[in-house]
């Protein structure tokens, strides 16, 4: 299962209580002061792991509490720290708080960041002793370690990003493309969660594509799967529009590119700023009507346009080599 949004509750550890004793010892008279320091609280790191890829455990466990520190004892005992607690998420993972602040981009591996700190321990008697008073009866609490709220966000991290109807061949040209092999079927939101792909270019470069569920008009608004998925290509430096111009395509392809744009625009206007190549599908199936009015169109508009069909293997490799341009890949 792909889960890509939680909210977690997360506390640090609260620091031990100081503590009060004298030292009470045979053949030592008035021993003095004696109350150890109480220990710190735990704290609660957030760690960015490639060894996740979804927000799943997150289903499971909301609440994370690192240890509390141990109560200082007699002897000048110092109470033990609290264990800190790691939390690990997925690379690509925001961290919001309650109101949409944004507080932490775990956007590379192994980045670590303090979500709540520990409660420092109280300071016991012994702390307090001075020539003036050489017995204080004096000792501090433990503070409480820190508590709060934070909701995760996970853009997944690809390079690019293919959107387009359902059913426009957008999951069979990542298997193609890559060795991801997603569920591939004729028929409309076959694809439910996103889909990463490696795909290799040359002997040692690579770049990775994201495939995402199938839009429709009226994502915005909820309909067919809805526009959530449409963060995961936030981060991407380059769209693939893919539209079928098969016969079973949409009857008005260019009409097709408008409204799935438009429904891109609704979501977050940036995303109509990225470049985006508009990618005819189905060639070995089109209709060649359609291939001419998407043309036509994308000349009109200035739009860079390549067709593709995932079957024969047409126009697959100048694509490759036009994304790889566009992301600055050379082959060697
Ligand atoms: N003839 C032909 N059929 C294709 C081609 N590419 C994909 N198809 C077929 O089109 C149908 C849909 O392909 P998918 O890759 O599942 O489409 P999708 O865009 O991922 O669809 P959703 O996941 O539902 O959004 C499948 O039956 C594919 O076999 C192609 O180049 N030529
Ligand atoms: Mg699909």
């Amino acid at each position: 299962m792909f889960i890509d949004h939680a909210r977690i509750f997360v506390k640090a550890g609260d620091g031990g209580n100081g503590c009060m004793a004298f030292r009470r010892e045979k053949f030592v008279p008035r021993g003095g002061p004696s109350g150890g320091d109480g220990g710190n609280g735990g704290n609660v790191y957030f760690r960015s792991s490639t060894q996740l890829n979804t927000l799943l455990p997150f289903k499971y466990q909301q609440h994370f509490q690192a240890g509390h520190g141990q109560h200082g004892s007699g002897n000048r005992r110092h109470g033990r720290n609290g264990e800190d607690l790691e939390i690990d998420v997925p690379v690509g993972t925001q961290v919001y708080d309650d109101s949409g602040q944004l507080f932490f981009d775990m956007d590379v591996p192994g980045k670590t960041e303090l979500a709540a700190e520990g409660g420092k321990g109280g300071r016991g008697n012994a702390a307090f002793a001075s020539s003036t008073n050489q017995a204080p009866r004096r000792c501090e609490p433990g503070a409480p370690g820190e508590e709060r709220v934070f909701v995760l966000e996970l853009k997944i991290l690809a390079d690019v990003g293919l959107i387009g109807y359902p059913n426009a061949g957008k999951s069979t040209l990542i298997s193609v493309i890559s060795s991801a092999r997603p569920k591939i079927a004729d028929y409309p939101f076959t694809t439910l969660t996103p889909n990463l792909g490696v795909v290799p270019y040359g002997e040692y470069r690579s770049f990775v594509v994201a495939d995402i569920p199938g839009l429709i008009e009226g994502a915005h608004a909820g309909s067919g799967l809805g526009d959530q998925f449409l963060r995961h290509v936030e981060r991407t430096r380059l769209l693939l529009h893919l539209v079928d111009v098969s016969d079973v395509g949409p009857a008005d392809a260019a009409g097709a590119l408008q409204a799935i744009n438009r429904e891109l625009e609704l979501y977050n206007p940036d995303l109509l700023k990225k470049p985006q190549f508009v990618v005819a599908t189905k060639i070995d199936a089109a209709d060649d009507s359609k291939i001419e009015q998407l043309r036509l169109y994308c000349r009109r508009h200035q739009l860079i346009f390549y067709e593709i069909s995932a079957i024969t293997g047409k126009g697959i490799q100048e694509l490759k080599d036009a994304m790889a341009a566009q992301l600055g890949i050379t082959a060697d």
